[in-house]
Order: C-alpha cells, then sequence, then structure tokens
C-alpha cells in the first residue's frame, strides 16, 4: 500500500522500552511498515540511578538522512511522521525539516507528542515551549500533550474538566485537528484522558475515566501515541473506537507491568513483549463518554 509507511523519529535505548522501543513494536504488530529513526542510542532510559551512556544524533545528521531517504525515492510511501522526546532546539528544528521536505512531495500526516516533562517538571530545556508553540504545533495534524504539557503550552491551568476543554480549544485554534490529552489528575482516585477531535468547525470532546495504578512507568506516552496513530489511521472516522482501543491495551500493558511486582527502576520497564496480545486485540474495559 502507497504512504502507509510510518517514519518514527525517537530514542533507541539498548535495555528497556522507551522511544522507538516502545513504539515500533506495537506499530509492526499492528500491522505498518515502519522506517526507524533513532534519535539517541543510549545503553537505558536517564531514569536509572548509575546513569547512561550512548550517542545523541544531531541536526545535521538527521538532514544526512533525510537526504539519503529522499535520493532513493524512500520517503514517497510515507503517510505518517511520529516524533516523540526532542532533547534540543537544533534536532527539532531538523525534524521540521522532515516534515516540509515530505510535504513538498505528498502528503504527510504527522503525529506529534511534544515532550517537555510532567508532574511540574521541566526534562528538556524551556525553550523548546516556544519553538513548539511557533513552529511545530502549527504543522502537526495530532497532539498527544500531558496535563503538563498542555498547560505549558497553552497557559491554561489544567484543574477541572472545564479547563481541560478550554485547553482543547485552544490548542485547536493554533493547528492540530486531533488533541489526545493522554493522562490528567483531576482527583486522587482517578485519571482522565481526553480526545478532542475538530471535523468542519465542529468539535468533538470524548473522555474515559480509569483507576491510578500505583508506580511510576516510564515509556508510556511513547507507547499511547503510537498507539494512537495505529488505531485512528485504521478507523479515522471512529475516534471513541480508537480511544478506547488505546486506552485499554494502554491499562493492560500497566497492570501486567505493576503485577511484575519489585521497586528498582528495571522491573518497572513497560512488559511490551508480553502484552503481545492485548495489543493485538485490545480488551474491552473503559469505555467512550462524550463531554
Ligand atoms: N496510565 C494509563 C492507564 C494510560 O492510559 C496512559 C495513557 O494513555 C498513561 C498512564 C500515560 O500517561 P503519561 O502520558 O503521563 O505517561
Ligand atoms: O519515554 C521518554 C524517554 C525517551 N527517551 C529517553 C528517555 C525517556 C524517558 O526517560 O530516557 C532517552
Amino acid at each position: 500500500m502507497t504512504n502507509e509507511r510510518i517514519l518514527s523519529i525517537q530514542s533507541h535505548v539498548v535495555s528497556g522500552y522507551v522511544g522507538n522501543k516502545a513504539a515500533v513494536f506495537p506499530l509492526q504488530l499492528l500491522g505498518f511498515d515502519v522506517d526507524v529513526v533513532n534519535s539517541v542510542h543510549f545503553s537505558n532510559h536517564t531514569g536509572y540511578t548509575n546513569g547512561w551512556e550512548g550517542d545523541v544524533l544531531k541536526g545535521e545528521q538527521l538532514r544526512a538522512i533525510l537526504d539519503g531517504l529522499d535520493r532513493n525515492g524512500l520517503l514517497s510511501s510515507v503517510g505518517h511522521v511520529l516524533t516523540g522526546y526532542i532533547g534540543s532546539i537544533s534536532f527539532l528544528e531538523a525534524v521540521l525539516d522532515v516534515i516540509k521536505t515530505i510535504r513538498m512531495k505528498h502528503k504527510v500526516r504527522f503525529v506529534c507528542d511534544p515532550v517537555l516533562g510532567d508532574k511540574g517538571e521541566f526534562y528538556v530545556p524551556k525553550e523548546l515551549v516556544q519553538v513548539y508553540r511557533e513552529k511545530v504545533i502549527p504543522i502537526a495534524d495530532v497532539l498527544t500533550p500531558n496535563q503538563f504539557e498542555v498547560e505549558q503550552l497553552t497557559g491554561i491551568d489544567v484543574k477541572t474538566l472545564n479547563d481541560a476543554k478550554m485547553a482543547c480549544q485552544a490548542l485547536h485554534d493554533m493547528g492540530p485537528s486531533l488533541i489526545f490529552i493522554t493522562s490528567c489528575e483531576f482527583s486522587e482516585r482517578e485519571m482522565s484522558i481526553l480526545a478532542s477531535q475538530r471535523r468542519e468547525n465542529e468539535i468533538q470532546l470524548w473522555h474515559i475515566a480509569c483507576p491510578i495504578l500505583a508506580g511510576h512507568f516510564t515509556g508510556t506516552g511513547d507507547l499511547c501515541a503510537s498507539l494512537l496513530l495505529a488505531h485512528t489511521a485504521r478507523d479515522p472516522d471512529n475516534l471513541p473506537a480508537a480511544m478506547e482501543k488505546v486506552i485499554n491495551t494502554m491499562f493492560a500493558v500497566i497492570e501486567r507491568t505493576s503485577k511484575n511486582g519489585g521497586d528498582s527502576v528495571q522491573s518497572r520497564e513497560l512488559r511490551l513483549v508480553q502484552s503481545k496480545l492485548d495489543i493485538e486485540n485490545p480488551p474491552q474495559r473503559f469505555k467512550a463518554e462524550r463531554i
């Protein structure tokens, strides 16, 4: 099939499951060919107590890869670009060149996870906020921020469902037609996931509430964005159905990981391979409601 391949520009870790290691396996299981650019090549994710080793791809090196693909006609079947954690302005600008180069030839859907940080803490330089606002979000089709990222990108304090609704509107006004807020905590007991779609100037908003699973997991945002890309590509006219598949797979993977036990960083690596069946056939537990 033409224009179906996914170009995924994300981190690679030798051990564990974040970035491309969390995204590529599910995309392949769901039937997509994935062209993989590793934006970093690290031993492990950056949350380990004894640090990490490895290399970071430079913007110029990404442009060289792009040029090689382009010269061989290998961009012509790329229909989706997926990006996640990006640690510098220069690399983010090279990513923008990738999208622009492909769009000079044909349409491509850009699914952007605007990774800034979580729970009040930045894990990229703060200067990236402005670049995302001014240059990246205006050309993205799908945006997958968490609650903290929504607040940083819109300047709106998100404390209630109504605040989240206003923030989705503000993000739609910046460009993307689909906003998927991957996790919002309005109470201690429950978390909310929101999907907001603009179609012919009408906005439809869908909500799923699910229990908060104890523990801190890494790579969940990366997995979530890849599942959203896959399910919305397969079923573009049924957002609640796609959203339910994403969240029910997410919940199953996180539940399996938390049951694995242990509180070392390694024991909290996503049990992705063990969740193959839940990726291929998402359970039907949580339902999306229109709000
Ligand atoms: N927990 C559950 C149950 C989820 O469904 C999701 C994302 O959809 C997350 C956590 C992801 O949260 P974050 O994006 O903050 O990693
Ligand atoms: O999941 C986000 C992520 C991506 N890439 C690298 C990381 C992390 C989270 O820790 O360390 C290298």
